[in-house]
């Protein structure tokens, strides 16, 4: 079976929800030494994403979404150590602390996220999902992690990546964190409007703007200003808000 059509059957078993398809699969593309996250990218995310667009116009139901993305599950399952292996005898990049955003339990791209960061050299504590605001903010005080990563995949809970930014301001604290941000409603021009320092469209670019944000606070010997932080590489990098960051974000 050519790679393309093993990609093919990946995001067809998500779209059907066929689970134990999905393990099968995932295994067969390590057998045939496929990259863990090319076939997650390239095979099993299509699917989801298919499933996505059919629930949103009302074709597929909640039972369906559920099936689907338990065979999500069931892929990264057999993928996710795989991705994770990457991390042995690195170097350490920096902390990370991880969440999805209250109100908000999807956790299959913030993981991925996650084992890609860790397999890339950083040390991850994921709290999960839907952590509440206040938490979250408590947890930064007392974990103190170099990056600060928020996961949101609704409309309606990204608004609370900006709340945890403007908590951290009103804290005092903002200046003491790089803050990246991801999820399917996110964007570059979201980040910048509720003021956070990064935004990544996938694990990959995750990686990279995770790794040039740190080089950045390692060059500067804090957290990069975000008036001197240009976007390069892309619109993904920040540049300085314009006036409170927080601002576009109601309480
Ligand atoms: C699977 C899924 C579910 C599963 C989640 C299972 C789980 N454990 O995660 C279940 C069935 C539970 C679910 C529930 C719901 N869902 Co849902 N779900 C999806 C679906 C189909 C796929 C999400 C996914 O896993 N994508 C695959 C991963 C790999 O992609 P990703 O999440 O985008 O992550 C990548 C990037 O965004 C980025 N990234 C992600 N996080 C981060 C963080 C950082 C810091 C960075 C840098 C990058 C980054 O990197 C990741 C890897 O590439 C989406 C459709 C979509 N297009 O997103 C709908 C979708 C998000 N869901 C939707 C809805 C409406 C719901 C429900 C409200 C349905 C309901 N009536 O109950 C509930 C919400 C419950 C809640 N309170 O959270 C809507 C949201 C619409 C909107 N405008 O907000 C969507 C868009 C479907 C649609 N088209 O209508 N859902």
């Amino acid at each position: 079976m050519s790679h393309a059509a093993l990609f093919d059957r990946m995001a067809n078993c998500i779209i059907v929800g066929d689970a134990e398809e999905a393990n099968a699969l995932a295994r067969k593309s390590l057998e045939l030494q496929i990259a863990p996250l090319e076939s997650i990218d390239n095979g099993f995310v299509k699917g989801i994403r298919v499933v996505g667009d059919r629930f949103g116009a009302g074709e597929l139901f909640l039972p369906e979404l559920v099936m689907s993305a338990e065979a999500m599950k069931a892929a990264l399952a057999i993928l996710e150590p795989e991705l994770a292996k990457g991390n042995m005898a690195r170097e350490i990049q920096g902390n990370v602390l991880a969440c999805t955003v209250q109100g908000d339990i999807h956790d299959i791209g913030k993981r991925i996220v996650c084992t890609m960061l860790s397999a890339n050299g950083f040390q991850v504590v994921d709290l999960g999902v839907n952590v509440k605001v206040d938490r979250f903010v408590e947890e930064v005080k007392s974990r103190k992690p170099d990056i600060v990563a928020m996961s949101a995949l609704l409309t309606t809970t990204a608004p609370n990546q900006g709340k945890v930014i403007k908590l951290l301001t009103k804290e005092g604290i903002r200046k003491d964190y790089i803050v990246m941000v991801g999820g399917a409603p996110t964007s570059a021009a979201w980040a910048k409007e509720i003021g956070a320092d990064g935004y990544g469209e996938n694990a990959t670019e995750a990686v990279r703007i995770a790794i040039e944000l740190m080089t950045r606070k390692r060059s500067q010997g804090a957290r990069p200003d975000a008036a001197s932080v240009e976007a390069v590489g892309g619109a993904q990098l920040m540049g300085a808000p314009s006036g409170n960051p927080a601002q576009a974000v109601a309480d």
